[in-house]
């Protein structure tokens, strides 16, 4: 019997080079998923999903929160990292050790062994949702990489060059996969299709992304 016609490649989608120091790690975060969703009930208790407004005056499709010392916020004064919710004048949630677990194994698989991140910020995609192309750019310094984890239905991942008009790769990312982008890749342009309608068994009709940085 040909044992190799069912060889685990097979079910196991291979990883997905984007760059020299960017890669998707399929399947990476799928350990953790029952801790993930554990944790994000209480966070979104505490911190509120919601929709912010860019300075330019659109209300953005997806809808956010943070945990960590440092969460990620817009209005229409800018994008900056506050150490308050400004929607409840609280601390964000902390980073839940098992998160950070997971975007460490995830960075030092990718080759980024030392990576500490103090940001999380959570991203709630309904179908209809998307992401445009832009640049991760607020955070101090851009030697740690972003961990970006993929939950719930799928979306098709944009990952463009260092400028805005360069042909993106479009990659299919799934409940469980793990991009990763620094080094010579951290100011890569990056962003998210327009969400197609899908029912995840765990999330129902919805994408959860979690991008870890390094922010302070
Ligand atoms: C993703 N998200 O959802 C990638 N960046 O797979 C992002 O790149 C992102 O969702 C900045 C702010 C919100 C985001
Ligand atoms: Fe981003």
């Amino acid at each position: 019997m040909n044992l190799d016609l069912f060889a685990p490649e097979d079910f196991a989608p291979a990883n997905v080079q984007l760059g020299a120091q960017a890669v998707v790690l399929r399947g990476l975060a799928l350990p953790y998923v029952d801790a993930i969703l554990a944790e994000l009930k209480a966070i979104f208790a505490a911190a509120p999903l919601r929709h912010m407004v860019t300075p330019g005056g659109f209300r953005m499709s997806v809808a956010l929160t943070n945990c960590g010392s440092l969460g990620w916020t817009t209005d229409l004064s800018g994008y900056r990292y506050t150490q308050l919710d400004p929607q409840t004048g609280l601390p964000w949630p902390a980073l839940p050790a098992s998160f950070v677990r997971l975007a460490q194994q995830a960075a030092e698989t990718a080759g980024f062994p030392d990576f500490l991140p103090d940001a999380c910020l959570i991203n709630r995609y309904l179908p209809g949702a998307r992401m445009s192309l832009h640049q991760d750019k607020n955070e101090r310094d851009f030697s740690a990489p972003i961990v970006s984890v993929s939950l719930g239905i799928p979306a098709t991942f944009l990952f463009g060059g260092d400028q805005r008009g360069d042909r993106a790769q479009r990659v299919p990312l799934q409940h469980g996969d793990v991009a990763v982008w620094g080094g010579q890749d951290r100011l890569r342009y990056h962003g998210v299709s327009e969400l197609k309608d899908a029912t995840h068994p765990l999330l129902g009709a919805m994408r959860i992304n979690l991008t870890f940085r390094r922010a302070g």
